[in-house]
């Protein structure tokens, strides 16, 4: 029980309070990108925008203190200084999450958690003091309330799906930027459409939500005025889930930004139809979009159909994805194998799609049957789950029971893997895709990072590791066919490094 009578109490509106927010490890997986990262020599991919938009939340005369496990150590002198831990956090970074909670338990912190992890397993920790779950927009304000009152309670959740126009620019000023790949900033929340296997739906809702592009400019001004000049990622579950707005507003606003601060890439994460629509297309071009990942799942429709992927049903999606490459926009895809439709043939269809369609960075998996999914729920009714999930849908691991049967499942699997991640094939998936994409108007500024990249990738993948010869081939083909995408086609060689590292470490091994 928390009280303003001691060191660490805090239960007066006016209590100064000293909170770390702490965010976990993540393991070393296909997002982690961490064999790339140290290639530009950065720590990890982006800080923790959950922890730092509560910390914006928090009231103004609290001190905060970030410490992300993935770019630093919790010192004893962090814990000592605390009155508070705040801990997110996502379903794989589980164990680290635990000791961390341990450790500030150990020192006599309260621990407050959220996020994605514990709005979905706060059961299995009973030693966090409270949990403030699902969107901190509706559950903090309460929380902060019962706190300054003396009377928090243990668990604060509600489904209520808030507006985001009130949620505020993020705290960016209390990470380390210089040791980050890139930024994330999110525009929505929601996706309008309903595959069986995702939960985006459940945790977030169908109507897409957004945030004004007045907000999401500030939040670009500010990580301008910090330095950033890198990379910035929209982290949004279908960023095209809001067509008309996006034309209308953010799209408009973010041309009009890109004019005034040029040089800053953005990526995000939409759905299939993009390639409808060439306006669109081309709109996000001219804003500074070069890369989307895409959800493809399967080349197969039975499947598309199994999963409810209707968005992909029905279409060529060679063809679709060679449209986006050739309005300036590289793909990079999920696929995944493990529907009860799939035959023993799946396995070679997504290899050859995989290849035909140029897609370098291809996170394939497993079937996974996530909870709160359509998924879940079917296959726990046919009795065929078989243990909690991994949280991480590419480590060669599933809680279900595939129709086709496991061992065929998973050698098909590593079969792909072995196949789209051997050097000959993915320098091959380079140029084709190479060949479609057009260059962005907008042009990345070259930073020392990046000559760094360079040389570190002419000395592992130009000397030490296995597809020398087609790392040399792909730049001598880049430099006289495709000039203008030199650096881009060393960045895909090292992205692609990253992926065969860790699916050798984990799936074929
Ligand atoms: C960006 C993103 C990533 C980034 C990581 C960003 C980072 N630095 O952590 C990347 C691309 C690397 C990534 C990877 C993965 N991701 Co991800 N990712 C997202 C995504 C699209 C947005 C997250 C985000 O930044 N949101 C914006 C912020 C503002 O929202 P938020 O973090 O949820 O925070 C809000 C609340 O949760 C709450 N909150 C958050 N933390 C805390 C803490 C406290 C104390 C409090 C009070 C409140 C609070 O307040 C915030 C404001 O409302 C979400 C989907 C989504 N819409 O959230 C999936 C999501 C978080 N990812 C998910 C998954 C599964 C993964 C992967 C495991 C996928 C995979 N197959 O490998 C990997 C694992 C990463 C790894 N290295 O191993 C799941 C997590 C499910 C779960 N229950 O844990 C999500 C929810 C997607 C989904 N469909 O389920 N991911």
């Amino acid at each position: 029980m928390i009280s303003c009578d001691g060191r660490r109490g805090y239960a007066q509106r006016k209590c100064h309070i000293n909170v770390l927010l702490i965010y976990p490890e993540c393991p070393d997986t296909f997002w982690s990108f961490k064999h790339a990262l140290k290639f530009i020599g950065k720590r990890a991919g982006s800080p923790p925008l959950g922890l730092l938009t509560v910390a914006a939340m928090l009231p103004a005369a609290w001190s905060k203190r970030l410490v992300d496990l993935n770019e630093t150590k919790l010192r004893p002198k962090d814990l000592a200084w605390a009155d508070l831990a705040m801990v997110s956090g996502m379903v794989v970074q589980r164990e680290s999450a635990r000791r961390v909670i341990g450790r500030c338990k150990a020192a006599g912190l309260t621990v407050v958690a959220g996020g994605p992890l514990f709005t979905i397993e706060h059961e299995d920790f009973p030693e966090v003091d409270h949990f403030v779950l699902n969107e901190a927009e509706v559950t903090l304000p309460p929380f902060l309330a019962d706190l300054a009152a003396g009377r928090p309670k243990r668990l604060y959740s509600d489904v209520e799906r808030p507006e985001l126009d009130k949620t505020p620019v993020p705290q960016w000023e209390l990470s380390n930027l210089k040791r980050y790949g890139w930024m994330s900033v999110q525009y929505s929340r929601g996706c309008p459409f309903q595959c069986d296997f995702c939960n985006v739906t459940s945790l977030f809702g169908h109507r897409p939500r957004v945030k004004t592009s007045g907000q999401i400019i500030a939040e670009l001004d500010r990580l301008y005025a910090l330095g950033w000049r890198r990379s910035v990622f929209f982290v949004d579950d279908n960023f095209i889930g809001k067509k008309a707005v996006l034309k209308t507003d953010l799209l408009p606003a973010l041309i009009a930004w890109q004019k005034r601060h040029p040089g800053t890439p953005f990526t995000t994460e939409v759905s299939m139809n993009l390639a409808d629509d060439e306006e669109l297309m081309a709109m996000m071009a001219e804003a500074g979009f070069d890369q989307v990942f895409i959800g493809v799942e399967t080349p197969d429709d039975t499947g598309l159909s199994e999963c409810n992927k209707t968005q992909n049903q029905g279409r060529d999606l060679v063809a679709d994805v060679k449209r986006i490459q050739r309005a300036g926009l590289q793909v990079q895809g999920g696929f995944i194998v493990g529907f009860d439709s799939d035959k023993p043939s799946i396995f070679q269809r997504q290899i050859d799609f995989i290849q035909s369609s140029g897609i370098v960075t291809a996170m394939v998996g497993l079937l996974q049957a996530v909870p709160g999914t359509r998924l879940y729920e079917r296959l726990k009714g046919e009795g065929r789950l078989c243990g909690p999930m991994s949280g991480d849908n590419v480590d060669g691991t599933t809680n279900l029971v595939p129709r086709m049967g496991a061992e065929r499942l998973r050698d098909g699997y590593r079969k792909i893997l072995a196949h789209i991640y051997a050097p000959k094939n993915y320098y091959r998936r380079i140029r084709t895709f190479l060949r479609e994409y057009r260059a962005p108007k907008i042009k990345a500024r070259v930073q020392f990072q990046d000559v760094l990249a360079f040389l570190r990738s002419v000395f592992h993948l130009g000397m030490v590791r296995k597809g020398r010869l087609h790392y040399w081939g792909l730049l001598a083909w880049a430099t006289f066919r495709r000039p203008e995408l030199f650096s881009l086609a060393v960045r895909l060689a090292i992205s692609a490094h990253h992926c065969r590292v860790v699916f050798r470490r984990h799936v074929l091994r």
